[in-house]
Formats: structure tokens, sequence, C-alpha cells
């Protein structure tokens, strides 16, 4: 399969939304936008209304990571602004994850979940076939430019046998440190799509088409995809 890429907008440059989600529409395969309640996690960064604008001028799915302590509250206001997915926290949903992901479903959007480093994949288990997308966070949730988490190889290699012996429709997805350092060895334990910050994307060239390019020789550089 060939690698998917989700430049997490948190990390652009945010005196430039329109022009730099233009740029990397006709690049990436879809948007991660990361929505922080400043409550499950300490900071804040997008929300619905950022959703919103984006939705004018973006061209390719926009997908909401929400680290919030009440997922629920998000979804009719995601799905009125415009999001194409909504991926929740594993751990914000014990009570209720049938209904919350039956609540995504009926709101007509694919639906993902997300993982915290230590979180097994077991904590999913009786769900799993039901998702669109698994992301695996490879840092622990709340910011950028963080260091990444070796142990979670093991996790995202576990995720694709999982796959393969069930025949799961997942996404195989990456949120943290993706880069040259990671590349690699995330590609080889089963990563499919990378979300791409600051450390893999942003901080590779002031200018963003030079950037992206830069990103994709890196990555092709650590990853001969047949
Ligand atoms: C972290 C967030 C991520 C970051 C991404 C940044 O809470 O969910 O999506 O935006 O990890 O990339 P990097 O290269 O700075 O780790
Ligand atoms: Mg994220």
């Amino acid at each position: 399969m060939k690698a998917l890429f989700s430049p997490s907008l948190m990390c652009m440059d945010f005196l430039e939304i329109k022009k730099q989600t233009q740029i990397l529409n006709s690049r990436c395969d879809c948007f991660h936008v990361d929505i922080m309640d400043g409550h499950y996690v300490k900071n804040i960064t997008l929300s619905p209304c950022i959703v919103e604008a984006l939705k004018r001028v973006a061209q390719k799915p926009l997908e909401c990571h929400l680290m919030v302590t009440d997922p629920e509250n998000y979804v009719q206001p995601l799905k009125a602004a415009g999001a194409d997915m909504i991926a929740f926290h594993v751990e914000t949903v014990s009570a209720q994850a049938f209904r919350i992901i039956n609540s995504i479903k009926d709101a007509g959007l694919k639906v993902g979940a997300v993982f915290n480093p230590s979180t097994p994949l077991s904590a999913a288990q009786y769900y799993l076939h039901l998702l669109d997308k698994i992301t695996i966070m490879t840092v622990d949730p709340g910011y950028a430019g963080q260091p990444f988490i070796e142990e979670m190889l093991g996790k995202i290699e576990q995720a694709r046998l999982l796959k393969e012996k069930h025949g799961y429709k997942y996404i195989i997805e990456v949120d943290g440190s993706c880069n040259e350092r990671t590349f690699t060895k995330l590609h080889n334990a089963g990563a499919e799509c990378y979300v791409v910050g600051t450390s893999g994307l942003f901080s590779l060239d002031n200018d963003l088409e030079k950037a992206w390019d830069k990103m994709m020789a890196v990555y092709s550089s650590c990853v001969r995809e047949g």
C-alpha cells in the first residue's frame, strides 16, 4: 500500500492558513485537525469553527483528532462544520464507545479511534472491526515537537497482525514525531498513514512547497515501497 500523509494543521503557520491549505491540497491525502479542550490535555489548539473555515478551502478529507474529555459533545458541531472523520480517544469513551461510534456513523462521517502510548489495543478489541482508522500515538497527546516513544513500534506491528488476521478495514495511522529518524521503523512495523507535523514537515523549510518536497525525498530515502 502506498503511504498516506496527513499534515497536522496545528503545526501550520496560522497567518497563512488559506495559502498553506491550498498548497497541501494537491499533495496530502487528508488533513489532521487536532482539537483539544484544555482539560483532557492541557493545551488548546483547533476547534469546530476552524474546521468550518478550513472546509471552504480543503479539498481533502478533514480528519478531527479529539483530545477532549467529552467527545460526544463534538459530534454534531463537527458534522455541521464539515468534518469528514472524527477520531475519539479510546480512554475517553469506555462507558459509551458504541453509542459514540454509532452517532458518528449516523452523522455520515468516518470513525477513528486513537490510542495513548500507555493504552493497549485490547482496550478497543470489541469494536476494532467498526473503525475506519486507528491512530497510534507515538508521543503523549497535547503538544507538537515531543520525542518518539520507541515502545510503540510493537503496538503498530500488533495492529498490522490483527488487521491481517481478522480482515479489519482500519487504516493504521501514526501520530507523533513521524520524520526522517522514524519513517523506516514505522513503515517496517506496519504504519500506513503518517501524521506529519513540526519535525517531519513544517520545520523542513519556510516555503511549504519546498518542505513537502524535502519530506517526500526523505521518505523515499527511508522507505522503498513495492
Ligand atoms: C499531539 C498531536 C499531534 C501533533 C503532531 C506534531 O497531541 O495530536 O497530531 O500535532 O505530533 O508532529 P511532531 O512532528 O511535532 O511530533
Ligand atoms: Mg493529533
